[in-house]
């Protein structure tokens, strides 16, 4: 039993390896079998990466970003007995609007996936007058069904919260331009309804850290947690040789998520391993998921590596939380103009 609470399911059959000997300073370790995921994983799709899962009935199941032999990212399903071994249908996702008739997104990448009550929502980055959010839901994962797009364009990251805080639905995103954005910080928005979204705040700014002082972007679903929100998320820097993304971690609160209790001056983890290091987008951690058990209060960390891969990490809630508490530097800029 973990001290510090992670408020969900208990998921006794979640991936899972002990930390390494001699990794005992490390705040993450990474799975020995990394990539799951490798080249050419469907007929059509070069690379599966930055990709979002969940339990599901007796097993697991997921959305991935596929991006196909001509280059175009598409959502494409996948089911797992042990969340390492997946099978993908062959097919991308066939959206439906809301009446019912088809929608296909022009590309889609970069999904999440997030159980609010008894429906699945996925949120994407796709085109809208340039990239702008996305946004699906199921209840059976047959039929999906567009619904509105939560922001205006231009917007490539967004997660939403597991569960409504104060009875609004709660999404973080990244504001940015329709390219490879050099800039940007993580926002909060609220919703009534999944139409109409405002009460928008500041949440964190890109960091004062070098690893994050180019932009940072929402990574996995926020985890609920007796300490508050830990969030997961993607910090960048630039080199002369281009952008290097690690993964960072914050404790946001609880009842307020604009609010940073805790925020991490070192990433959690950053580009070392071939898979990370070497791809179509080398020195790339991308969280975009966990999958995260409450009685144990073990977490595994789902990030695309080098665009290329899919991967896992390890990580105890509370080991966690006491390394993002003992490293913690919050600055002005990710709280003075919060309650604005
Ligand atoms: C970001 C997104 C991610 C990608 C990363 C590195 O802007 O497009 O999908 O992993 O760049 O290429």
């Amino acid at each position: 039993m973990s001290k510090i609470k992670i408020i969900s399911q208990p998921v006794p059959n979640m991936p899972w390896q002990e930390r390494p000997e001699g990794l005992k300073d490390a705040p993450i370790w990474r799975y020995s079998e990394n990539p799951i995921i490798g080249r050419n994983p469907i007929k059509g799709v070069a690379r599966i990466f930055n990709s979002a899962v969940m339990p599901y009935g007796d097993g697991f199941i997921g959305v991935f970003r596929g991006e196909q032999t001509n280059g175009i990212p598409y959502i494409y399903m996948g089911r797992s007995k042990d969340a390492i071994c997946w099978d993908f249908d062959g097919n991308k996702i066939n959206f439906e609007d809301e009446k019912g008739e088809p929608f296909m997104p022009l590309y889609a990448y970069d999904p999440r996936l997030v159980k609010i009550e008894d429906t699945y929502y996925i949120i994407w980055c796709g085109d809208f007058y340039g990239a702008a959010i996305g946004m699906a839901k199921t209840t059976d994962f047959k039929t999906f069904t567009r619904i509105e797009n939560p922001f205006l364009p231009f917007n490539r990251n967004a997660v939403l919260f597991p569960r409504k805080i104060n009875d609004r639905f709660v999404m973080l995103s990244r504001p940015s331009d329709s390219g490879h954005t050099p800039f940007g910080d993580i926002f909060v928005s609220e919703s009534p309804d999944l139409v109409y979204w405002g009460r928008h705040r500041h949440v964190m700014g890109k960091g004062s850290e070098w690893w994050e002082a180019v932009k940072i972007g929402g990574g996995a679903a926020p985890i609920e947690t007796s300490e508050g929100w830990l969030l997961f998320y993607h910090g960048v820097t630039g080199t002369c040789n281009g952008y290097v993304y690690s993964i960072g971690g914050a404790i946001l609160d609880i009842d307020n998520p604009s609010i940073v209790k805790y925020r991490c001056e070192n990433f959690l983890l950053t580009p070392e391993e071939w898979y990370e290091e070497r791809g179509f987008v080398p020195n790339v951690c991308f969280p975009c998921a966990t999958i995260h058990d409450s009685e144990s209060g073990r977490i595994a960390i789902y990030y695309g590596a080098a665009d290329s891969y899919v991967c896992l990490a390890f990580t105890e809630v509370d080991d966690i939380v006491e390394y993002i508490k003992d490293h913690s530097r919050v600055t002005p800029s990710d709280t003075e103009i919060g309650e604005r």
